[in-house]
């Protein structure tokens, strides 16, 4: 080669190089472009949720070679609060008047409060006794219940018993079987409880407003069987809420202010999911299994297992729970956006400890 033509070839080399470097450094539509959408939080679920997060993609790459450091700091420090106090607990066990004829009466009063669904944030809820989810009510098979509603909401209201045999004019539907309860009013309620119930109650009047601002509660008539005889040291109910004020929250609070079912090892748990949501949720627990017992209170004939047990709107599964493995097990909806994001977990989370 001589010399002119190997100076050729180097200029040709060196040509080729600097538009393929010029070409890589010039930001395209494609790349920063979308990039930079998605850390606005126009798509990123944890934003949507009301977490004013960085994308995942867009902490990791956008941020510099150590952007990932905040984003992993807050995770931290987020997840390790868990579990965080909040003011208020939903779902207390209401106790009943015995009138003289044994009737068990139960008095529930919806009004508006301040929720807090986890530490400093403090929502407007209308919740019945003051809190999110309402009271338990508990009675036996046999017994005759009363349940005295009154209203001191802003609007009408009426109460639906989800999933309760009883005479149709106390089934709870405005306009159907009854006339609303005004704002002031009184309605009361009177049924035999007829069969075993795994279930809940909740406002029937303007649904999507009055149930995802806390005005739902459950209700536990009898004992569903366990499968074999197990002697079920625990029984907790775990309420889906995915909407409106309330928002994502188990039993009315979100995580890091959920509580943790703490178990003893070998202990059987019976729980009870109830969703009180408009969506559904794939509810995954690390670690032990799931045995599925009954559907919406309905003794299974033939029980199953899962990890993951999907429960829709209005339906509610029993699950007994074999606490064989110690440690520290992760309770969650599978759906990351109700779950996990970049600032680490929120919503539908919890926990269950087996020591
Ligand atoms: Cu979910």
């Amino acid at each position: 080669m001589d010399g002119a033509r190997s100076k050729a070839l180097i200029a040709a080399l060196a040509f080729a190089v600097a538009l393929t470097v010029s070409l890589w450094t010039i930001p395209r539509e494609g790349g920063a472009a979308a990039g930079t959408s998605h850390s606005a939080g126009t798509s990123d679920p944890a934003g949507a949720a009301g977490h004013d997060a960085t994308s995942p993609d867009g902490a990791a790459t956008h941020g510099g070679s150590d952007g990932w450091k905040a984003m992993d700091e807050a995770m931290a420090k987020r997840d390790k609060s868990f579990p965080a106090a909040t003011e208020g607990q939903g779902g207390q066990v209401l106790a009943p008047k015995v009138l003289p004829d044994g009737t068990k009466e139960f008095r529930l009063t919806a009004k508006p409060v301040r929720w807090e669904v986890e530490p400093g944030k403090v929502v407007d809820a209308w919740a019945f006794n003051g809190m999110v989810p309402g009271p338990t009510i508990r009675a036996d098979v046999g017994d005759k219940v009363r349940i005295v509603v009154k209203n001191e909401l802003p609007e009408p209201t009426s109460v639906h018993w989800h999933g309760i045999q009883l005479p149709n004019k106390m089934d709870g539907v405005p306009s159907v079987t009854q006339d609303s309860i005004k704002p002031g009013g009184t309605f009361t309620y009177a049924f035999p409880v007829t069969r075993i119930a795994d279930s809940w109650y909740h406002s029937h009047y303007n649904g999507t407003k009055q149930v995802s601002s806390g005005l739902w509660g459950a209700i536990q008539f009898g004992e569903i069987p366990t499968p074999n005889k197990e002697k079920v040291a625990q029984k907790h109910i775990i309420q889906i809420q995915d909407a409106g004020a309330i928002g994502m929250t188990l039993n009315g609070k979100s995580f890091p202010a959920t509580t943790p079912l703490k178990a003893r090892l070998n202990d059987w748990v019976e729980v009870t999911y109830v969703n009180a949501g408009s969506m559904a949720h794939p509810m995954h627990l690390h670690g032990v299994d799931q045995v599925v017992i009954a559907k919406d209170g309905f003794p299974l004939e033939q029980t199953y297992k899962a990890d993951t047990l999907n429960v829709a709107p209005g339906e509610r599964y029993t699950v007994l729970i074999h606490a064989d493995q110690p440690g520290k097990w992760i309770w969650h909806c599978h759906i990351f956006s109700h779950s996990e994001g970049s600032q680490g977990m929120f919503g539908l989370v919890m926990e269950m400890q087996v020591t």
